[in-house]
């Protein structure tokens, strides 16, 4: 096997695999649709923070080379690849991953240890959400150097890359968690939490891939972190921010000048008019600040954007927006038909009725799609509640026949987040949490079944339910777009076969999993191992695909897919390369 080129860098920012290693793993089973198919990433969860990309910069302009290494994507690209040998192709002062999703909690970990084998001076640091939520935890463990809190690290981070090229241990810099050389473990407070956010994106260059068909050309931007608003199954509601992060004000915007970078930079990118542009969290703007965003939408040639919106929006945006963009998409999550669940999951601020003259209004003001969404996990939703909803999806795809109104169904699996509300106070919201540390939730990552991975169930839907009750609800819900001539009655089809199979396969594994004596489930569940890495290859190796567009597309190319050499080397490395070894636990 060619070895790679050394890279050499002052910081690598990585991003694990949710679960590593996936490659032939023969006791873990990725059904179809595990990863609700919200956004189109396979059950690896490819998308890195954005704050990677700010991170980057920022260092940049301070005289540091910062890069990143999406392993998830490099992994999935090329399967063939070694990590040890990967890592060894790395010269850094520091590497940081990413636990910013808890779901990477397993792959985050495993990917820490395996950096210690091959460089065992170079430290380590976590950063992100749910590193900052749980870093007293993390940092206890022996391949975690240190714990970089907050949801905005870029002053401590340049702070502590200076104290590493220097040679000085990283006392007094704000919002670190670190161990020193005897072990100890050193809290330098957790102070940094400034108003407002302060780096925007470098868009200017976008990974290229020769993988072909339909790649995804997405940016994707949030203007700001925290949250105005307070859904109880959020870790990143107003409660979950204060609760992580010790600031009362639950906000930090970017600066306006920094939005304008992040869409002057995109517009040198040749073929932005081929992009989706995703704005998440924009109804945490104000109006005037929204306006000044669409301005800048209307001076970018955009294929298209997508506007998340918590109210309905009002008619003066609806034009703003359609005039900025002639595919401008609105996406409302009023997560439940049922009012009483609606509230009840931190919504329903209007009606099925206000929502239905709205969408009138919006398609009058020139919107050119609206996606509504749905959740499936919420507090009193039962099964009757969850068939409600498919329901009353098909009635809106009735009713607004050839208006591109898109209803969607999202099982929350596998874990309600925590920090949310609901996750901290279970019993007064009928939820039952399985796991509350790193450590239970690094577990529950590595169970066969998926319904074992999942870390809660609601005295209305049991952990089992979630899976099927979901899986069924959005299988439902592909066929009635296929009655109503949305979609094409072989990918209904095609889409009810995969939810039936892989649901049976599901049961064989999760009774396996189930069982209590270790020797005999490893055994179990071996007698299943052919079939799980061929259904695995299938789901991780084929393309992703999402609820909106299912239909395969390459790996490669998405902003997310850094994966430090270019394509013509890697292949290099590959090739002649040996097959993986089969991995067990
Ligand atoms: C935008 C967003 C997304 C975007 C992705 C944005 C992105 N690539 O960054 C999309 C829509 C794709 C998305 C997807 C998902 N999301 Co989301 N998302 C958000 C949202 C709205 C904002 C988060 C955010 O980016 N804030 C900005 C700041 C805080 O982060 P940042 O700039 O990226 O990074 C800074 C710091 O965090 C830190 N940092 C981050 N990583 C690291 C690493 C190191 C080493 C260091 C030093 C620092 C550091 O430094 C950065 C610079 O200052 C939050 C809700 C909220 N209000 O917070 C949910 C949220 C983060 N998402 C959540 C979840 C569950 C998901 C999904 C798992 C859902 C799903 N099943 O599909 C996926 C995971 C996708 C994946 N990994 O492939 C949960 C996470 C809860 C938890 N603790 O695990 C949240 C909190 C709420 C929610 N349920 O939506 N999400």
């Amino acid at each position: 096997m060619y070895d790679l080129p050394t890279v050499r860098a002052d910081l690598v920012l990585i991003h694990a695999p949710a679960v590593f290693d996936f490659r032939n793993r023969r006791d873990l089973y990725f059904p179809y649709l595990c990863t609700s198919g919200d956004v189109p990433i396979t059950p690896l969860y490819e998308y890195f923070p954005v704050g990677f990309k700010t991170l980057q910069r920022s260092l940049g302009e301070s005289g540091f080379d910062v890069r990143i290494l999406n392993l998830s994507s490099l992994l999935l690209r090329y399967p063939q690849l070694d990590l040890e040998r990967v890592l060894a192709s790395i010269e850094t002062r520091l590497f940081g991953i990413d636990l910013h999703w808890m779901i990477h909690v397993q792959g985050a970990i495993a990917v820490a240890e395996t950096i210690k084998r091959v460089h065992a001076d170079t430290p380590v640091i976590f950063g992100g959400i749910s590193s900052t939520y749980y870093a007293d935890e993390l940092v206890r463990y022996p391949w975690i150097d240190m714990v970089m809190r907050g949801y905005e690290t870029h002053g401590p981070m340049r702070e502590l890359l200076g104290a590493l090229r220097d040679g000085r241990a990283p006392e007094g810099i704000a919002n670190l968690l670190w161990t020193d050389r005897d072990g100890a473990v050193r809290d330098n407070g957790f102070t940094h939490v400034p108003e407002s956010y302060s780096c925007g994106i470098d868009w200017a260059s976008q990974p290229q891939t020769k993988s072909g068909s339909m790649p995804i050309l997405e940016l994707l931007s949030t203007q700001n972190a925290g949250c105005a608003y307070n859904c109880g199954w959020c870790g990143g509601s107003r409660d979950a921010f204060r609760r992580i992060n010790p600031k009362k004000r639950p906000m930090a915007r970017k600066s306006l000048e920094e939005i304008e970078h992040e869409f002057d930079t995109a517009r040198q990118i040749p073929n932005l008019d081929q992009y989706h542009f995703y704005s998440v969290g924009s109804y945490n703007e104000p109006k005037p600040r929204m306006r000044k965003f669409l301005e800048q939408v209307g001076e970018s040639n955009l294929k298209s954007i997508s506007y998340e919106q918590y109210h309905l929006t009002s008619d003066e945006i609806l034009a703003e927006m359609a005039r900025t963009n002639k595919r401008s998409i609105i996406t409302l999550s009023p997560e439940s038909h049922d009012p009483v669940v609606a509230k009840l999951s931190g919504r329903g601020v209007y009606t099925n009725e206000e929502m239905e003259e709205w969408l009138y209004r919006a398609f009058d003001a020139g919107i050119f799609e609206v996606d509504i969404w749905y959740f499936i996990g919420m507090p009193q939703q039962d099964k009757a509640s969850v068939q409600g909803s498919v329901d009353y999806c098909a009635h809106l795809l009735e009713k607004f026949k050839g208006m591109r109104v898109s209803p969607f169904l999202c099982p929350m699996i596998p874990f309600l987040d925590p920090a949310s509300t609901f996750f901290e106070e279970p019993d007064k919201h009928g939820y039952r949490v399985f796991c509350r540390t790193v450590e239970d939730h690094r577990r529950a990552m590595g169970r066969a079944s998926l319904i074992n991975r999942i870390n809660y169930e609601t005295k209305w839907l049991s952990r089992r339910d979630l899976v099927h009750v979901g899986f069924d609800a959005v299988a439902q819900l592909a066929e009635i777009k296929a009655e109503v001539g949305v979609y094409p009655p072989s990918l209904a089809r095609n889409i009810r076969r995969k939810v039936i199979d892989s649901l049976e396969f599901l049961e064989e594994v999760h009774r396996a999993d189930c069982l209590e004596d270790e020797k005999e489930r490893a055994r179990e569940l071996d007698l299943l191992g052919d079939e799980i890495v061929r259904r695995n290859a299938e789901i991780l190796f084929d393309g992703v695909a999402n609820q909106a567009f299912p239909i395969q597309r390459g790996i490669g190319g998405r902003w997310f897919d850094e994966m430090l050499w270019d394509e013509d080397t890697l292949d290099r490395a590959v090739a002649g390369a040996p097959e993986p070894a089969p991995v067990t636990g």
